[in-house]
């Protein structure tokens, strides 16, 4: 612990991935910083995240930190559990000698830039000051918990838990009458795993989702080990991550949907459902998050897929309905290995609270129109996150005016510049924040079918017409080009590409005495135009999804994702540092 009023060159909040990237790429550059944690160990996400079944998206081996000296540990999963991701972060901890600059159980509640000093004053919860010239907010996209306020919850006499706030020392399913609120990615893990355990079990559904099948593989097994290559194809791997739709390690066809024949069709989407993970969601005809028609195809197959595994006919109907709830993929889908599987047993029962809704949880359970009450030993609160902002705005943080950026947000909306920094609030960066890309992707459609037209819909000459004017696409031999949509990537690329670009900022100002660095507020307007044209030009709007802050009543309803792709968005920030930070105001 500090005196009460220490200077750092560079403070980061949070010791997730971003954080960890931050602390390590900078120390190596000769900087003082210091990260400030809440919790008792580093992992942000896997810190928190310790529910029962909680277990990574993203394939092994792109979900690590990309850089060769640490490439020893051996993951014993494709899609590795949180207990082996906290593993993880120890092994980084002792081999980068990380926690020695990290401070836990520390909360900052407030941040006011000082103009006369150019820096963050930064304040703790246990009253402590801190300097710093330039504050990292690495506070993670889904970690401020949404709790819905359900009449009574308060007086439930049982065990009652967010998934994110989960005892460390776990809950006791067994023989157990538990209720699951919710069917977000969280609650088809928790729900697969505690499944066997229960003496009965009610989900309570509001939206289906579509979950894509895991295909999960053990390192134990020989005849999985293609999904566990050496680490002499690692660069190669990464590398294809880097240039791919959204940091993973696969791409789009590059065909439309309505472009082949249904067999041809039919045998990628068979091929995407094997593969397993999100090909089936990333690397799908390059049509489907923007054309109806398309997506309609993939779902189609998809709800085909999943309500033969489900025996009873009405839970097939709530789970997996016929009638698409919503364009597939423009809402977050989770991976799955037995979920739906679970809704065939005798002791598990699934309310569609939108037929039915929640009226009120008493002391013993909950209550439902349609059924009544329910009497539960267990709530479990699945009911997601203030995605994005929530853990920005959940901090005072005041520019050098005194004046206040969450209320700034509230009221005219989410503003960033290229969503690592805002305008008026100097030295203040976001690592994986809202309005990043989080894809990247060049994607084509055959200039022969623009000119006949037969298969464009209004949507489609809408996204031409936008994508016109802001000069994403170019004809070129043939072909049309343009940076293809989606707020999905693999979260250590995004923080990869947004921290080189950081961390030679601060090296650039340490070598040219500088100490104040600010977007101009142009620019910044420039790319919140860009944000919204590129998400409107999608299917993504229609949901009622986080990517929107849709999810919590009252919140605006924006997009807090960008979604013009990696290699765009890449290529600006190269640009913005090879011209010198024009776009900025430097001093
Ligand atoms: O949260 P969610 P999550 N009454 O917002 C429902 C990441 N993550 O914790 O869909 C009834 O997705 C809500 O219904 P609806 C990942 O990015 C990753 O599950 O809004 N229900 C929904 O079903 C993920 O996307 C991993 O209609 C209510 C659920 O609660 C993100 O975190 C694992 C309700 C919330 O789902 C968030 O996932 C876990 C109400 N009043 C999480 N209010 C992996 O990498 C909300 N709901 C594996």
């Amino acid at each position: 612990m500090g005196s009460s009023e220490d200077t750092y060159e560079i403070l980061v909040i949070g010791a997730g991935f971003s954080g960890i990237y931050a602390l390590h790429n900078l120390r190596k550059k000769g900087f003082a910083v210091k990260v400030y944690e809440a919790g008792t160990y580093m992992g942000g996400t896997w810190y928190w995240n310790r529910y029962p079944g909680a277990r990574v998206d993203t394939d092994n081996p792109i979900y690590q930190f990309n850089e060769e000296g640490l490439w020893d540990f051996a993951w014993t999963e494709r899609f590795p559990a949180h207990p082996e991701l906290q593993e993880y972060f120890r092994y980084l901890d002792d081999k980068l000698q990380l926690s020695k600059d990290i401070q836990y159980n520390t909360s900052v509640s407030a941040a006011q830039f000082d103009t006369a000093r150019n820096q963050w004053q930064v304040k703790t919860d246990d009253g402590r000051v801190t300097w710093a010239n330039h504050l990292f907010l690495c506070t993670g996209s889904t970690t401020t918990r949404y709790t819905p306020p359900f009449k009574g919850l308060d007086r439930f006499k049982g065990i009652c838990h967010h998934s994110y706030v989960w005892p460390k020392d776990g809950v006791n399913f067994d023989g157990k009458r538990v209720a699951v609120i919710g069917t977000g990615a969280s609650a088809v893990q928790i729900i697969q795993e505690i499944g066997s355990r229960v003496g009965h079990l009610t989900v309570y559904q509001r939206t289906p989702n579509l979950c894509l099948p895991m295909q999960q593989a053990k390192a134990a097994d020989p005849s999985k080990a293609a999904w566990f290559p050496p680490k002499s194809k690692f660069p190669e791997i990464f590398g294809t991550a880097r240039k791919s739709f959204s940091g993973l390690n696969f791409d789009w066809e590059r065909k439309n949907a309505a472009d082949v024949s249904p067999k041809e069709r039919r045998a990628l989407y068979e091929s995407l459902y094997a593969h397993g993970g999100f090909a089936f969601w990333l690397a799908n005809f390059q049509d489907m998050l923007f054309d109806k028609e398309s997506n309609a195809y993939a779902y189609t197959f998809w709800a085909e897929k999943a309500r033969a595994r489900i025996h009873d006919s009405v839970k097939r109907d709530i789970l997996t309905p016929l009638v698409a709830p919503h364009a597939i993929g423009i809402k977050r889908p989770c991976l799955e290995q037995t979920y739906y599987e679970v809704f065939n047993q005798s002791n598990v029962d699934l309310v569609n609270v939108r037929e039915s809704p929640i009226l009120e949880i008493t002391e013993h359970g909950v209550r439902t129109e349609n059924e009544g009450l329910v009497e539960v030993d267990i709530i479990v609160l699945a009911t997601g996150f203030d995605s994005l902002t929530g853990s920005i705005k959940s901090m005072d943080i005041r520019n050098g005016k005194g004046e206040s950026l969450r209320d700034m947000w509230k009221r005219n909306g989410t503003s960033t510049y290229l969503g690592l920094t805002t305008a008026g609030f100097p030295n203040l960066w976001y690592m994986y924040g809202p309005q990043a890309s989080q894809v990247k992707s060049t994607t084509q459609i055959h200039c022969s079918d623009l000119a006949g037209q037969n298969w464009c819909t209004t949507r489609w000459l809408h996204f031409w017409t936008l994508l016109d004017t802001f000069d994403h696409f170019r004809l070129t031999s043939g072909r049309l080009k343009w940076q293809a949509p989606t707020p999905l990537g693999n979260g250590p690329t995004i923080i990869e590409i947004q921290g080189e670009w950081l961390v030679e900022l601060m090296v650039r100002m340490k070598d040219e005495k500088r100490r104040f660095v600010d977007a101009k507020k142009e620019s910044e307007q420039g790319w919140t135009k860009e944000v919204w044209d590129a998400w409107e030009a999608s299917l993504f709007p229609e949901a009622d999804s986080w990517y929107q802050g849709a999810n919590i009543p009252g919140k605006t309803r924006e997009p807090l994702c960008y979604a013009g792709g990696y290699s765009k968005y890449e290529d600006l920030l190269k640009k913005i540092a090879a011209e010198g930070y024009k776009t900025f105001n430097l001093a």
